[in-house]
């Protein structure tokens, strides 16, 4: 056995060796995948670059004379069962009836501050522990005065490369974390023969363990001194010419060509309750060092890179961005948010280092990503870089999906599924319920109670909203039998819930009590947030059920006994607690009643829910922690509005990156750049409301470009390409037969045999049957979207009483009312805070048309009768037509801005009607009459873009008409003169 290992290292230290060929000559050059830095990195935090394979992570920080490589294996951890008093958070002794005091006390009295719980809830963290570093990697080569120094990361190929001349030789190193060798590997090359010497070493902030060598091998073991968990390294160095030969603690190659060496680390961790300890990992340490010793550099790497490509080629990214030519760190700080070519670049960049850091901290067979990934230089690295689940280890798989990386989700699922044993016992012995539970943040150990820090330690609705991201996997990849496996877990945190919701005396509705929107405020019944995760979770449950061919009907009842946590409060805003307690100057960074719109998917942009949203998300501001603003990224995307999304993204860039593009809270948090990778995602493709919907939430700082590869549910590969914020022509790749539905003016769509696909239109959104294996194309437009047809009105409204109108069109184009002026002899009342706005839609091309209304005109300034287009564009897409502070009507569309003479008679209902003629005549007719006109350009109308349809208030909900409103329609024809005293009977046949 001892033959044959040496004889296996002989022949891998042949094959190490290779010079700095033209390949890695040529990847020297920029290009616009790469981080790259002309100094060695002196900050870990802000400077280190890192790699990773999930389990093991590495940064480098490329220096000269020495090199440092901070090392990580993920589970190392502190804390858990072998720690002192560690209590998995559960309660030391029973305490009879709390839960229940605190519910009585909340009924009585509303509210009860946090510290006043915790008092009665809570309990000291004991045995939590946090998360450790392994240590670092030295390289000592002594070389001094180097000259053309590079240091960089490359996206595409996921390896750290520096690279200098010292003494007239060019020295290059390699670094990459392999997955399927689960090792780290590292080459030293010179330009010339026998020019590689250095000694490597290792050290450790923990006093805990012991290095050996033989063999140019490193050994590294020892334990946790708090809970006893082993652990082991060992590093193979590997020679081509030279020399090598062992020290005590250290391996040392003289005049070698080249050296490699790789490493693996390990510990005795399993993620099983209640022990979550398993097999010492000497032997698989030991096994994977020796594999990837007998591999060589090339294979290696090749194995790597087909790995690491699978996932990563397939999402790309064009956003018209050029190839920088300053490195990394002065892109950032140079960066404005702008729309300049560099600015594009580092945005693209940043998406991309999104995906790049999910693949590299998170693959099966390890722990999920946590707080800072799987990089932690420290033993006593913030929050633990531990499992916070109010919102961060959620955000951490954001991106997963919709970016194609589905693989990274496997660490995640098995952690949701493994959490349900502990949290099972939690709720038993916290709840005496059924069901499993965790709350603020836990650890690789089953953490699934609580601590007493007042502000953070209550947060039952962990579990549910963890839950998403099971069903999320099934609704993206349509994989029954992956459904089936997650089912129980989400059905017992189901039951969870029925068990423990309150009725609430306010109401008779169900909600969660005690309830604590995260973070803030004081505890109460019914917060938004816990409202919203119960409703989804309870959503979720019944239609998987239904897809496994099984009912709950218990989850059925209680989710239609449950408040919804929606509720528009005095402001207009989106409260956040069951009473209207919000405050306009609340700047708090989470903005955790937003949930039902993102991550959520319980509000529809264009309705009044949506509009109360954009109401909080404003009155928030657009400051915040690094993950406060990626959120904001996301909730702008869901509300369509991507200017304000492409804002959210540049402040975090701005403000919250650090010059390794890390995000930072402050300090360094991982979330937020997978949050931020997230939001470009939805900027440009959405699908949570069962529609496939490209190019949602462009911003103008992307004229054009494209992005393939994204993914929608449905199981459906998406293409996109954009320009001037449509979709110029979208891809569709299924995974299989099925009902496509797309929100798109695009209107031919294709095959890839070249045939027309049939498909029906309603509104904005086209349906089609997509057979398994085949392509399609949408094409045909821009240019005008399908012509409005003329023999029947594109809108109908007559309210007469609660809160939606229907369309008597039958055009499907429902308004909402949003704010409540109440009604009078038929008329909706407009008391500046009401208005009328339809979901989403495209009213398609008006090559003439009429607009009227039954109306009476109040108040001053700029008063808005119909809306369809983006605020204060005066181009021709959509159509604005409203009143002047001088009382003229005024009308913006067909390309020109048209203040007519028609001044309108204020303080009484008239009849308004305004024709737009083929030539671009506009004719302002007052109770019949004709009252006034102008002229505009003769293209008509084009309403083809995507947005709500607004009636008395812009698309930001401003501008608003006061008086009252009886009936109002709009026409895809020119009403004549003598048609215009008829418009109600023409338009309400
Ligand atoms: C949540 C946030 C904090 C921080 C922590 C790790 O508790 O409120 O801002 O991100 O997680």
């Amino acid at each position: 056995m001892r033959l044959l290992m040496s004889a296996v290292l002989l022949a891998a230290t042949l094959v190490a060796a290779g010079g700095t060929g033209p390949a890695a000559r040529a990847a020297a050059v920029p290009d616009n995948q790469t981080l790259w830095y002309e100094q060695p990195a002196t900050d870990w935090e802000t400077q280190s670059l890192p790699i990773g394979n999930g389990a093991l992570g590495a940064t480098v920080f490329g220096g000269v004379a020495t090199e440092q490589l901070q090392v990580n294996e993920k589970t190392l951890w502190t804390g858990g069962p072998g720690s002192p008093g560690y209590d998995f958070g559960n309660w030391r002794s029973p305490r009879p009836g709390a839960i229940g005091d605190v519910k009585a006390q909340i009924d009585r009295d509303t509210r009860m501050t946090p510290e006043a719980v915790a008092a009665r809830l809570g309990q000291g963290k004991t045995g939590f522990g946090s998360y450790q570093t392994f240590g670092d990697v030295w390289l000592d080569t002594g070389h001094g005065g180097a000259t053309g120094y590079r240091r960089e990361l490359s996206l595409s190929e996921a390896i750290a490369r520096v690279r200098y001349t010292s003494g007239g030789v060019d020295y290059t190193r390699e670094y990459f974390a392999s997955f399927p060798g689960n090792v780290i590997v590292g080459r030293l090359t010179a330009s010339q023969p026998g020019r590689v010497s250095f000694t490597l070493r290792t050290t450790s902030p923990r006093n805990d363990r012991q290095v050996s060598v033989s063999n140019g091998r490193l050994r590294i073991r020892g334990a946790l001194a708090d809970n006893g968990m082993r652990f082991e390294g060992q590093i193979q160095v590997l020679t081509s010419g030279g020399s090598r030969s062992d020290g005590g603690d250290r391996v040392t190659v003289s005049g070698a060509d080249s050296a490699m060496f790789v490493m693996s680390m390990g510990t005795d961790y399993a993620d099983t309750y209640p022990s979550y300890r398993g097999a010492d990992p000497q032997a698989r340490v030991t096994a994977a060092v020796d594999q990837a010793a007998a591999r060589g550099f090339d294979a290696l790497r090749q194995a790597h890179l087909a790995d690491y490509r699978a996932l990563n080629d397939r999402v790309r990214l064009d956003l018209g961005q050029g190839t920088p030519q300053v490195p990394t760190d002065r892109l950032r700080s140079a960066y404005t948010g702008g729309s300049s070519s560099d600015d594009r670049a580092l945005e693209a960049l940043f998406f991309a280092y999104g995906r790049y850091l999910l693949v590299s901290s998170s693959r099966s067979g390890s722990l999920p990503a946590n707080l800072q990934g799987v990089w932690n230089n420290s033993t006593s690295p913030p929050w633990s870089a531990d499992y916070h689940v109010n919102i961060n280890l959620q955000m951490n798989y954001w991106p997963a999906e919709q970016t194609a990386l589905p693989e990274t989700v496997a660490p995640l699922t098995r952690y949701v599924q493994q959490l349900a044993a502990p949290g099972r016992r939690t709720a038993q012995e916290m709840f005496g319920s059924r069901g499993w539970v965790v709350h603020n943040e836990t650890n690789p150990f089953g953490f699934t109670g609580v601590h007493n820090w007042a502000t953070s330690f209550w947060f039952p609705e962990a579990a549910a909203w963890l839950c998403r991201h099971l069903y999320e996997r099934y609704r993206f990849s349509g994989d029954r039998a992956l459904l089936q496996s997650v089912y129980p877990a989400m059905r017992e945190a189901a039951l969870f819930w029925v068990d423990n919701l309150h009725t609430d005396p306010r109401d008779g509705r169900k909600v969660v009590s005690p309830s604590y929107s995260p973070e803030h405020g004081d505890f109460s019944a019914g917060a938004a947030m816990s409202q919203q995760i119960v409703a989804d979770l309870f959503g979720n449950v019944l239609a998987a059920a239904a897809v496994l061919g099984t009912d709950e009907p218990e989850v059925r009842q209680a989710l239609a006994a449950l408040d919804r946590g929606l509720r528009v409060g005095s402001w207009g805003q989106l409260q956040e607690w069951k009473a209207d307690w919000d405050s306009r100057t609340d700047d708090h960074r989470h903005v955790s009643h937003l949930y039902a719109l993102h991550p959520g998917d319980a509000i529809q942009p264009g309705t009044a829910f949506a509009q109360a949203a954009k109401v909080s998300l404003t009155a928030r501001g657009d400051g915040g922690t690094g993950w406060s603003k990626a959120w904001k990224i996301n909730f702008w995307a869901r509300l369509l509005d991507g200017d304000h999304a492409h804002k959210m993204l540049s402040e975090q860039l701005r403000t919250s990156t650090l010059a390794n593009l890390w995000d930072t809270h402050p300090p360094f948090q991982i979330d937020g750049n997978f949050g931020a990778t997230s939001g470009v995602a939805e900027m440009l493709l959405q699908s949570q409301h069962g529609v496939i919907h490209p190019a949602p939430a462009v911003p103008a700082a992307w004229p054009a470009g494209s992005v393939t590869g994204l993914r929608a549910r449905g199981n459906v590969a998406v293409d996109v390409a954009w320009r001037g914020r449509a979709a110029e022509r979208v891809t569709l790749r299924p995974g299989g037969p099925g009902t496509l539905r797309v929100r798109t003016p695009l209107s031919v769509l294709k095959d890839d045999t070249g045939a027309a696909v049939p498909y029906t239109r309603d509104g904005d959104t086209l349906t089609f049957t997509a057979q398994a294996g085949r392509t399609y194309t949408l094409t045909g437009s821009p240019g005008p979207c399908a012509t409005a047809p003329a023999d029947r009105p594109v809108v109908a409204w007559d309210p007469v009483s609660g809160t939606t109108v229907t369309d008597s069109s039958g055009n499907g184009r429902t308004a909402t009312i949003v704010g409540s002026g109440g009604y009078s002899a038929g008329a909706l009342l407009l008391n500046g805070s009401t208005y009328l706005t339809t979901a989403p839609t495209t009213l398609g091309l008006l090559p003439e048309a009429t607009f009227a209304a039954q109306v009476r005109i109040a108040g001053s300034g700029y008063r808005r009768l119909f809306d369809s287009q983006p605020s204060g564009n005066p181009g021709d897409d959509g159509i604005i037509v409203d009143v002047t502070p001088s009382g003229h009507l005024r009308f913006i569309g067909a390309g020109r801005n048209i203040t007519t003479d028609a001044a309108l008679p204020t303080g009484r209902l008239i009849e308004l009607v305004v024709t737009l003629g083929r030539t671009g005549v506009i004719t302002v007719y007052v109770d019949g009459a004709r009252a006034g006109g102008g002229q505009t350009g003769a293209g008509g109308i084009m309403g083809c873009a995507t947005r709500p349809l607004r009636f008395a208030a812009d698309q930001d909900g401003r501008q608003r008409l006061s008086g009252a409103v009886d009936r109002m329609a709009v026409l895809a024809r020119a009403l004549p003169a003598a048609d215009v005293p008829r418009w109600k009977e023409i338009a309400f046949p």
